[in-house]
């Protein structure tokens, strides 16, 4: 999204402006079509991080003017790639400001030529905040680092005899109170202890702020007039379901739509005219989550054409979207897919890995999915910040349900209730329901983790955020996870389901697993005394360093973290027949976080480690996930024993 000139910008601000507008355009995931092309970026950029006291030599020299490498030397940097962790240089490891990356790209020459083409530029995330030029030109600013934005590039790449373009971003990783999530830049100015000018950056989240170009850069074409957004909701009448669809189209005013809806043999089984309607599928295929049905994950494709009237003739956009046809719904006590009580029983997440950071990286989604489904895990939660959208693609393709969570975390300072930062996370809520809202697997929008909502002025905050984005997606239930130790919970009125991280026995009562069943039981029964809506767990677990035994079970051994997951379970087992809904681990795998005397270099609390390694706790929920999945699942109980025992994935 463009958004207008330049900003003014202070040495380390990441300039707060929020706009407070509301979003404009689509945020198709951009696709090959007959009437699309697309041309992927990734690969090495040429790279500087700007060391100057002021960190805004860049900006004063106008970098962005010429070809970086004519300005001072620079690095080769993979995209995509966090910056931090390729090198060997510990300053830029800890880098905070501005870093500027740059590439050149060469153009198909009718890109460049024909004004009947529409070339845009995509970037699908820059950690922090990003300011974009072509060939020098601005075209582009966005602030927050997970979501994708774009900018509209035809007219320079069409305005000379170029068949190439330079593309500069500058990228700011600083946080501020106002920023999701948010941080403080801290100057120390004692003398006697720290040099001139010397800061830090604090931050109130559990995780190391990686940053740069983490997930893919591409241009891509759409014809001039052109199908610019797609919204989808679906519903079922018996055996029927039902597709509602609207289409948004940029360009022209003077347009037909087609839609038709292909089942997965490619055979149409409804279709449509004009901008909104609803299809009807008859005999329909469900989208089932993962163990909940022999064949889960369902999906459609609604093939949208567009034939547009212009002076020079018809123009044609094509766009094909993959839909899941499904549910969702809850009750007092009950999280209901397709009318069916859905119990999660999975993981928590985060982008994180080995020297690549936070960046995407197809081989290590793969593996995640495939431990996944060797867990016999449903569903996942976006653990703390929207993921990219490839990963949101393989959950629609592998029924793996997902918590989809905005990067809400660390909210915990007074300022960050200020109207400045409401506005900016309702922006935020906005772009995320924009980008994901046609995604089956995304099943509840959860706005923030663990927020110090007791705060009094968090109650209007949430109210108000939680009320947006039901109305930005109505068709959706909202939560923010809150923790245990949060018992005047202001927010949780608002919300659909509650969902409590708790860490009972190890951040109080160390070592003592006995008073585990007591405390979440009466918790749990707590919660559901006030608000009666149904209970997620949606956080558990305990620091374990892979390797480590110790019998009888001392903290962060592997016997301790099996030891604790058991108690937790005991009360799970009981209050599930109750209201309590899912389940979810803390964490997934070992993950980076910053320095301190509490984390062995990262938090460890993963059931495999940073490598995708099994630590003893990974085979006890196996065991158990996949009892759950045989109790829980549903129209399959015959068939899944046998399909259990064929399963690839089985021991
Ligand atoms: C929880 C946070 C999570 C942390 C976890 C921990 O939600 O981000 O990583 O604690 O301390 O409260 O391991």
């Amino acid at each position: 999204m463009s958004r207008g000139p330049a900003r003014a910008w202070v040495a380390l601000g990441p300039l707060l402006w929020t706009c407070g507008l509301a979003l404009e355009g689509g945020m198709l995931y951009p696709r090959e079509s007959p009437s699309r092309e697309r041309k992927d970026l990734d690969g090495l950029w040429s790279f500087r991080a700007d060391f100057s006291d002021s960190r805004r030599q860049g900006f004063e020299q106008q970098w962005y003017r010429a070809p970086l490498r004519e300005s001072g030397p620079t690095l080769d940097m993979p995209v995509p790639s966090s910056f931090n962790d390729v090198g060997q240089d510990r300053q830029l490891r800890s880098f905070v400001g501005w870093v500027w990356y740059e590439r050149e790209a060469t153009l198909p020459q009718r890109w460049s030529q024909d004004p009947g083409t529409r070339v845009v530029l995509r970037i699908g995330s820059a950690h922090y905040y990003a300011i974009v030029w072509v060939n020098g030109v601005h075209v582009a600013e966005h602030e927050g680092g997970h979501l994708p934005f774009e900018a509209d590039i035809s007219k320079l790449v069409q305005s000379g005899p170029l068949s190439s373009c330079r593309i500069t971003l500058a990228i700011n990783n600083t946080l501020t109170p106002h920023t999701l999530p948010p941080g403080t830049i801290v100057y120390k100015t004692d003398t006697s202890k720290y040099p001139k000018g010397y800061f830090v950056q604090n931050t109130y989240f559990d995780f190391f702020n990686y940053a740069g170009l983490h997930r893919p850069v591409l241009l891509y074409t759409t014809p001039t007039t052109y199908i610019d957004d797609i919204t989808v909701t679906t519903g079922v009448d018996q055996d029927t379901g039902l597709v509602d669809y609207q289409i948004f189209v940029q360009g022209s005013e003077h347009f037909q739509l087609e839609v038709y809806l292909l089942d997965e043999e490619g055979k149409v089984v409804a279709q449509g005219i004009g901008s909104r309607g609803r299809l009807q599928v008859p005999n329909v295929h469900l989208w089932w989550p993962y163990l909940m049905h022999e064949h889960p994950a369902y999906l459609y494709s609604l093939e949208v054409r567009l034939t547009a009237q212009m002076a020079a003739g018809p123009v044609l956009d094509f766009y094909t979207l993959p839909v899941g046809i499904r549910t969702v719904a809850v009750t007092e006590r009950q999280f209901l897919i397709n009318g069916k009580p859905f119990y999660f029983h999975g993981v928590n997440k985060h982008e994180d890995a080995d020297i690549r950071g936070k960046g995407f990286d197809w081989p290590l989604l793969v593996k995640d999915f495939n431990l996944l489904r060797w867990l016999g895990a449903n569903a996942f939660r976006t653990s703390h910040y929207p993921y990219a959208e490839e990963v949101m693609q393989l959950c629609d393709r592998y029924g793996i349900v997902v918590i989809d969570e905005s990067p809400g975390v660390g909210i915990m300072l007074v300022q960050s209730y200020s109207n400045v930062s409401l506005q900016h996370h309702l922006e935020v809520m906005e772009e995320l329901v924009r980008r994901d809202k046609n995604h089956p697997s995304v099943v509840l929008w959860s706005v923030a983790n663990e927020p110090t909502s007791f705060l009094k002025p968090a109650a209007y905050y949430f109210k108000t955020l939680i009320a947006h984005t039901k109305a930005l997606d109505p068709s959706r239930p909202v939560t923010f996870v809150t923790n245990s130790n949060y018992e005047a919970d202001l927010g949780a009125p608002y919300v659909d389901v509650i969902c409590v991280n708790s860490y009972y026995s190890w951040y109080h009562d160390y070592g003592h697993m006995e008073v585990i069943q007591l405390q979440l039981a009466t918790e749990f029964e707590n919660w559901y005394r006030t608000y009666q809506k149904p209970i997620i767990q949606s956080e558990y677990g305990a620091e374990t360093i892979a390797g480590f035994h110790q019998d009888p079970p001392l903290m962060f051994s592997e016997e301790y973290q099996k030891g604790l997951l058991e108690q937790y379970h005991l009360v799970l087992d009981q209050k599930r027949k109750e209201y309590v809904v899912g389940e979810l681990i803390w964490n997934f795998a070992d993950f980076m976080t910053d320095q301190s005397p509490q984390r062995a270099v990262g938090n460890r609390k993963g059931i495999f480690t940073r490598q995708r390694q099994p630590k003893a706790a990974a085979f006890l929920l196996r065991e158990r996930y996949w009892k759950l999945a045989n109790e829980t699942g549903h129209h399959w109980s015959a068939a899944k024993s046998q399909c259990l025992e064929n399963s690839p994935f089985a021991l």
